[in-house]
């Protein structure tokens, strides 16, 4: 696809940034070719600076539920601006925007708002250090929490995508105190909690492991993680960064029926601005400054902008989910994994898929796809020929087999022609 304009912006873009990119995983190495340079989101579409269209499945890696410049999003931004950007005094619209998390996450009795979804994680891995007086952590191998030191051991999206089974630069003495299991294996994580119960302070897990392809939890998993963290004294934390305000209006613990000592957000919670959030259990909050002793700050956390995007998009959600927006967005997925599969067979490609609410996953594997093992034994090559082919018919997916794709309330009716008439053509060339 020709694609002039994107290839003279990215030769000059690495020139000045780090691979030309400002977040790894855009910069297209594990599909190879030339990631598109955006000029403009409108709806469920995205348009590159060569005037080509794409349905857009990255839609800010999950954070635009609503699509591109939404009206009433755009409108609220608009407002909030013209008063001012920042003050760095309180704002009530903070106080609203807790308010509203704490009402549609029950689990979440008292929040704090930071800037990304690493912020949040790091905040509330040091929270539940300090909470328990107690210095490890556990992950699962393939699951992607953010670049903070801790937490990039055997982590899933960019890091998996290149490879690096643990960042360099991360210390030993840091990596140590990370501990890490297979996802969808209670008996490994029972096994690590046999001999290093003591030291556990927290079990951070992605309730559906989007940043290993949107791989989902086996029945009665989440709840086994839940308690076992509890029998040893350990937080149960639940990363709901993608998840949150994704798969249902009060996020994967509302679908399985899970009550984690601490939640973690981000991506759908700013509307398309920077905004995370970790909250939890008052007495565990109780502990955070200026109210305990755990610092924890940020010059533009809860800024008024991302406010007023992050309120104006969680009201219309919640408004929509009434009338059944996650069905609706789960049907989309479920139709798109089965034109994918049905695809494979077709042509006789082994292929394997997963959809839950506003996200899903396809993989040239034959399935199931449980754990970070099976996600990196799909087929890398066959993905990035069935992306590009997929871009050719004017679908961006996800550059990378390793990372969830995303639906948006915008994706309607035309929106699943089109991208079952691009899967099928895409197939009939790989
Ligand atoms: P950020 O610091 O990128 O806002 O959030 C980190 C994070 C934490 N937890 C989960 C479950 C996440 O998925 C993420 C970020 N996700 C990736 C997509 N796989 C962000 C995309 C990127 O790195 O550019």
């Amino acid at each position: 696809m020709e694609m002039p304009r994107s290839q003279a912006a990215f030769e000059r873009a690495k020139r000045v940034m780090p691979g030309g990119v400002n977040s790894p995983v855009r910069a297209f190495g594990a599909v190879g070719g030339t990631p598109f340079f955006a000029e403009r989101g409108e709806g469920a579409y995205l348009y590159d600076i060569d005037g080509h269209r794409y349905l857009d499945y990255i839609l800010s890696w999950g954070s635009l539920i609503w699509g591109h410049a939404h009206p009433e999003v755009v409108r609220a931004l608009r407002e909030a601006a013209a008063k001012g950007t920042s003050f760095g005094t309180p704002t009530e619209l903070e106080t609203e925007m807790a308010e509203l998390v704490t009402s549609l996450v029950p689990s979440i009795e008292v929040v704090r708002m930071v800037n990304s979804g690493t912020e949040a994680t790091m905040s509330a891995l040091r929270l539940a250090r300090a909470y328990t007086g107690r210095p490890c952590v556990v992950k699962f191998e393939g699951c992607y929490h953010g670049h903070a030191d801790s937490l990039l051991v055997k982590a899933g999206s960019g890091v998996a995508t290149l490879g690096l089974p643990d960042s360099p630069g991360v210390p030993a003495a840091t990596a140590e105190t990370t501990l890490t299991v297979p996802y969808n294996n209670l008996d490994a994580l029972a096994e690590l909690f046999t001999r290093r119960g003591e030291q556990i302070a927290a079990v951070i897990i992605e309730p559906v492991a989007g940043n290993m392809g949107c791989v989902l939890p086996e029945p009665g998993y989440l709840q086994g993680v839940q308690d076992l963290a509890r029998r040893h004294g350990a937080l149960f934390i639940c990363d709901e960064v993608m998840t949150g305000f994704r798969v249902a209006l009060g996020g994967a613990q509302s679908r399985w029926g899970l009550d984690p000592d601490l939640t973690t957000l981000g991506k759908v919670i700013g509307g398309g601005l920077p905004v995370g959030a970790y909250g939890g259990r008052r007495e565990i909050m109780a502990l955070v400054a200026p109210e305990g002793p755990v610092y924890q700050a940020g010059t533009l956390s809860g800024n008024p902008l991302a406010m007023a995007a992050g309120l104006t998009s969680l009201r219309l959600l919640a408004n929509a989910a009434a009338d059944g927006l996650f069905e609706r967005l789960e049907r989309f997925g479920q139709a798109v994994v089965e034109a994918f599969t049905e695809a494979g067979r077709r042509v006789g490609v082994p292929v394997w898929g997963s959809a839950v609410g506003g996200m899903f996953g396809l993989f040239f594997h034959a399935g199931p796809v449980r754990d970070y093992q099976d996600a990196r034994a799909a087929d890398k090559e066959m993905y990035a020929r069935f992306f590009h082919r997929m871009l050719e018919h004017g679908v961006a997916l996800t550059p990378s087999q390793l990372e969830a794709k995303f639906i948006s309330a915008l994706h309607g009716e035309a929106e699943l022609a089109l991208t079952q008439e691009a899967i099928d053509a895409a197939f009939a060339s790989l």
